[in-house]
């Protein structure tokens, strides 16, 4: 982009992350480029055939509703606006190892796999059984970003971490008691700040965060579409609620991290 001065600013800045070495790297790389960019798509604009299937205040959650050889891969897309909370604070708490027990509730067990670099952990964690089917597992990467803001370059940055599954050799699928599920997940987070009148100060009630969540499940092993989808009608909204609520309850008398 050329500024007035005749300056050219580069609109995404090559990443400096450590991580570049790494084998998987050149994947998270081209994951997390093509899931920010739906991400950051509006509900009208990926062409239609996203239905909301679930309400809460100013969380709307949309599917659509898909089959691969008769199993259900519906894409989910979340939208959610929280008070008092920056996109950095969701990011952190969401991509952090020691938060997840106190916010993930159908976790039974995780491990941090590899240490890829401070913003890439690869994760092993097991599932409690929520379905009539088997137990699941998930092995996947997970990779927290800050993004420039493009549409406001005073503005706070935003923030993402996506979530792929992957495989490791010490790890194979389906030869323990779990069957192992397949996700890709994007968490975008944009911060508004409403800036506080003259001569005050800005507080946590100044900034609001447009939370996006998506995400693909392949659940594995078959299971009944019709079961499939009471569970993610059940399971995304209390996630979603309960993450939020963790978010604002584990910030509010700290400084705000933008
Ligand atoms: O995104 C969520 N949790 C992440 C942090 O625990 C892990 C998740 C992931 C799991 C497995 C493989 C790859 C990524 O991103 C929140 C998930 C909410 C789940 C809603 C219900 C879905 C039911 C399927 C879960 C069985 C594993």
């Amino acid at each position: 982009e050329r500024l007035k001065t005749g300056q050219v600013v580069p609109i995404t800045p090559p990443p400096t992350s450590p991580a570049i070495q790494h084998r998987l790297w050149p994947e998270i790389e081209k994951t997390v480029q093509i899931q920010v960019s739906m991400a950051k798509m509006g509900i009208g604009e990926c062409g239609s055939g996203w239905q909301l299937f679930a309400e809460d205040g100013e969380m709307k959650m949309y599917r659509r509703e898909e089959e691969v050889d008769g199993m259900v891969v519906d894409p989910l897309k979340a939208v959610h606006i929280v008070k008092g909370i920056t996109g950095h604070e969701v990011c952190h708490h969401f991509f952090n190892p020691q938060y997840r027990y106190d916010w993930e509730t159908t976790l039974e067990h995780m491990t941090v796999l590899e240490t890829i670099s401070e913003d890439t952990l690869v994760f092993l964690q097991t599932h409690k059984r929520i379905w009539p089917a088997s137990q699941r597992d998930g092995l996947f990467w997970s990779h927290i970003r800050k993004l420039p803001n493009e549409k406001d370059r005073d503005g706070p940055d935003i923030w993402t971490v996506v979530n792929n599954s992957t495989d490791h050799p010490d790890y194979p699928p389906n030869n323990g008691k779990c069957v192992r599920v397949f996700l890709t997940v994007c968490l975008l987070c944009q911060t508004t700040v409403d800036p506080p009148k003259e001569g005050t100060s800005l507080t946590r009630d100044n900034l609001s965060c447009k939370i996006t969540y998506c995400s693909v499940v392949n659940p594995g092993g078959w299971a009944p579409a019709s079961v499939l989808r009471a569970v993610y009608k059940r399971e995304y909204p209390k996630f979603l609620k309960r993450f939020t609520a963790y978010v604002k309850n584990q910030t509010k008398n700290k400084p705000i991290m933008f």
